[in-house]
């Protein structure tokens, strides 16, 4: 009798811990539901974590007083592992200057995300714009826009909801994202902006 007792506890224990276990893992999974990760850049090397390839791109490769570089920067990352993206441009032309980066977003449907959120610093030794534009395209050819503003030497996790990118209404088949550096623009006309951890994310 005692010896049923005992058994009798023991399996409401390990009932407890089974369950327990799975709420745990219940939350988990409700917390990555919440959020997409398209790139943390931390393999150091491409595609993005959707199988995206991406780099920097220039409006001129021709004027080398504009451009844009892409590197993987290990110095200056978001978190304790991996790395950035380090993008060092120049829109310090006498012709018309743009350039920026790209990134294949393998048509994602994010349509049941609010957000596309961003870790995003310049460098505060060789300077940085503290604006540039965000563009998001999808299949059917829509560009959806948004200026980024108040960068700063800091890392700043930037949330940009979805609805107030301009010109782009549906999200169920993405194709790119852009980081556009202008010369009419940007308050440094030279300089290095880090990114990292681009995610879509939903409302809490
Ligand atoms: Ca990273």
């Amino acid at each position: 009798m005692v010896k049923r007792m005992f058994f009798a506890v023991m399996f409401v224990a390990m009932a407890m811990v089974v369950m327990a276990g799975v709420s745990g893992a219940a939350d988990v999974k409700a917390a990555a539901g919440n959020e997409f990760l398209i790139a943390d850049f931390n393999t150091g090397e491409k595609p993005n974590n959707i199988g995206g390839d991406f780099g920097a791109w220039s409006k001129d490769p021709t004027d080398f007083t504009q451009g844009c570089s892409e590197s993987f920067d290990t110095v200056n990352r978001r978190g304790t592992t991996g790395f950035a993206m380090k993008l060092d441009y120049s829109v310090d032309s006498k012709n018309p200057a743009y350039n920026g980066f790209w990134m294949f977003l393998q048509n994602f449907d994010a349509s049941s995300y609010d957000n596309l959120a961003l870790w995003v610093k310049g460098d505060g030794k060789i300077g940085y714009t503290t604006v540039f534009k965000v563009e998001l395209k999808n299949a059917s050819k829509q560009v959806g826009r948004y200026y980024v503003t108040n960068i700063t030497d800091a890392w700043q996790d930037i949330v940009i909801p979805l609805k107030d990118f301009k010109g782009i209404t549906d999200f169920s088949n993405l194709s790119e994202l852009v980081i556009v550096f202008e010369d009419r623009i940007a308050s440094n006309k030279k300089g290095v902006i880090y990114i990292d951890d681009i995610r879509f994310t939903k409302n809490k």
